[in-house]
């Protein structure tokens, strides 16, 4: 069956800052126990093929009886291997089109948007959602554009037509701000990866989320 589409704290993986597979799972357990309401696989060069085959399967089965969906980023091929939710892809990856037509129509589709321009040519009746970011410098990223500000923003949540996410150095101090765009919810990745806490990392920001929402 087909899970919920809940964008309100939205926790991306990375292999480096969690402390690779187990560290993963470890971070997952503890954050869907504590609000998380989607998750996705990411990484930029740390997993080979069939890490992101293990890394996968391992984060599917921890989610399998839960109404949290998951993500995998830019694989196709792995998302359909494991039967993830959906699949989450960038400007650069493989255009919605051809993503959509291997998912199918069952599975969720995201995709990135980084300004005005690639907001006006996004093919809406092909996705599900779109990330919009970085709003803040961040260091997780690599290759990560100029940060947008709020004001930007706040015009880009005005003008989308389907639900949004906001990613990019988004942590306990300024996803108040975020969340009073309008936008339905936050991807977070070191505010909660890699944190000695991961239960109150993601309580302080569910907590502070719902205040707003
Ligand atoms: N896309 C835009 S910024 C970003 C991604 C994947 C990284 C966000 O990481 P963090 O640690 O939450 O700033
Ligand atoms: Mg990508």
């Amino acid at each position: 069956m087909k899970k919920q589409l809940d964008l309100t704290l939205y926790l991306v993986l990375d292999p480096l800052l969690c402390g690779g597979i187990s560290g993963m799972v470890n971070t997952t357990k503890i954050a869907v126990k504590n609000g998380v309401t989607a998750i996705q696989l990411r990484s930029e060069k740390e997993l080979a093929g069939k890490d992101w085959y293990q890394a996968a399967l391992a984060l599917k089965e921890i989610l399998s009886d839960t109404p949290v969906p998951l993500f995998i980023n830019d694989h196709v091929d792995i998302a359909l291997a494991i039967k993830a939710d959906g699949v989450h892809i960038g400007q650069s990856d493989l255009p919605a089109d051809v993503t959509r037509q291997l998912i199918g129509k069952d599975k969720w589709l995201g995709l990135s948007i980084s300004n005005r321009q690639q907001l006006d040519t996004t093919p809406w009746q092909l996705i599900d959602y779109i990330g919009i970011g970085p709003i803040f410098p961040t260091t997780t990223k690599k290759d990560a554009t100029a940060a947008l500000g709020i004001e930007q923003l706040t015009k880009l949540v005005a003008l989308k037509q389907r639900p949004a996410v906001a990613i990019g150095g988004i942590d306990e101090k300024n996803v108040t701000n975020v969340i009073q765009t309008g936008i339905d919810g936050v991807a977070i990745v070191s505010a909660i990866c890699g944190k000695k806490d991961i239960q109150q990392a993601t309580l302080s920001l569910i907590n502070k989320i719902k205040q707003v929402k």
